[in-house]
């Protein structure tokens, strides 16, 4: 038996992985994930947690993380292989008391880092937990086609994204009231990525990363997944109506906005100011 991998919130951890694999966003080892454990939830594994490995620095000071413990895929990990070899793929991670550093405390057991993104994921863990009182968990990060095929047709700012996939779902501007964050090229798992997508977060769940792929995040893995889902679905509604001559009806901003009220969401007015 092993302990860790009887917990349902790693196998869920597991299983979102999986998901996202067969949905064709992680080709290869691209993608990742983390999430940021209840305190019961690190109470139930500690008794199967090393505390032998070495400090490594996050490159950030995050002291609201301070000695949490995280669910993080591995760095050149696949995610085709999670499910069959969570030990070697996935691991779980512990900050330390100033939020600087972290160490691998189970996982990886062949070797290996979390994953590249980890600053990025790091910082929009700090930034979400404060934000939401603690009740965000999730952060995803995937690179599913038609989102990013858009990045090549549409102009790279928040508004012009979040009414063009707004518009291709009636649930979307539901799902995501606030919108869509873009971020230009930059390179990827840099410090400055994760500030610039910590920034965007800062306003939304979903960030698009330009010619990349796009980051979500939620309170359980449900919620996250769910939103990659939607938007990735919208993108691929749009892709098909652009690949067949462009639009030739739609729906208006005064209906896109007529359903905050019946639905209790406050969807954003202002993404239609110019
Ligand atoms: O490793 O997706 O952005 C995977 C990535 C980096
Ligand atoms: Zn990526």
């Amino acid at each position: 038996m092993n302990g860790v991998l009887d917990q349902k919130i790693v196998k869920y951890f597991i299983d979102t992985c999986h998901q996202s694999w067969l949905k064709g966003w992680n080709e290869r080892n691209g993608g990742n994930m983390s999430y940021r454990m209840k305190p019961e939830e690190a109470e139930a594994v500690k008794p199967f947690l090393s505390e032998d490995g070495v400090w490594r620095p996050i490159t950030l000071t995050l002291p609201n993380l301070s000695n949490e413990y995280f669910i993080v895929t591995g760095s050149g990990k696949y995610y085709k292989n999670v499910l069959r070899e969570p030990e070697n793929n996935i691991c779980i991670i512990r900050v330390d008391e100033k939020g600087e550093n972290y160490k691998i405390v189970w996982g990886l057991a062949e070797g290996g880092v979390p994953t590249s993104e980890l600053p990025t994921h790091l910082l929009n863990h700090s930034i979400k937990k404060e934000k939401t009182d603690g009740a965000y968990r999730v952060i995803m990060h995937a690179h599913p086609a038609n989102t990013v095929a858009l990045t090549f047709l549409l102009s790279l700012d928040d508004k012009t994204f979040t009414k063009a996939i707004w518009e291709m779902i009636t649930e979307c501007p539901i799902v995501f009231p606030a919108g869509i964050g873009v971020v230009p090229w930059m390179v990827c798992g840099s410090a400055d990525i994760a500030v610039a997508t910590g920034e965007k977060i800062k306003k939304y769940d979903a960030v698009v990363w330009s010619h990349h792929g796009i980051f979500c995040c939620g309170p359980d893995f449900d919620t996250a997944f769910g939103l990659m889902d939607t938007i990735e679905k919208a993108a691929e509604i749009l892709i098909k109506v652009m690949s067949c001559g462009g639009k030739r009806q739609s729906i208006s901003k005064e209906q896109i906005l007529a359903l905050s009220e019946p639905y209790h969401v406050d969807i954003d007015a202002a993404m239609f100011d110019d």
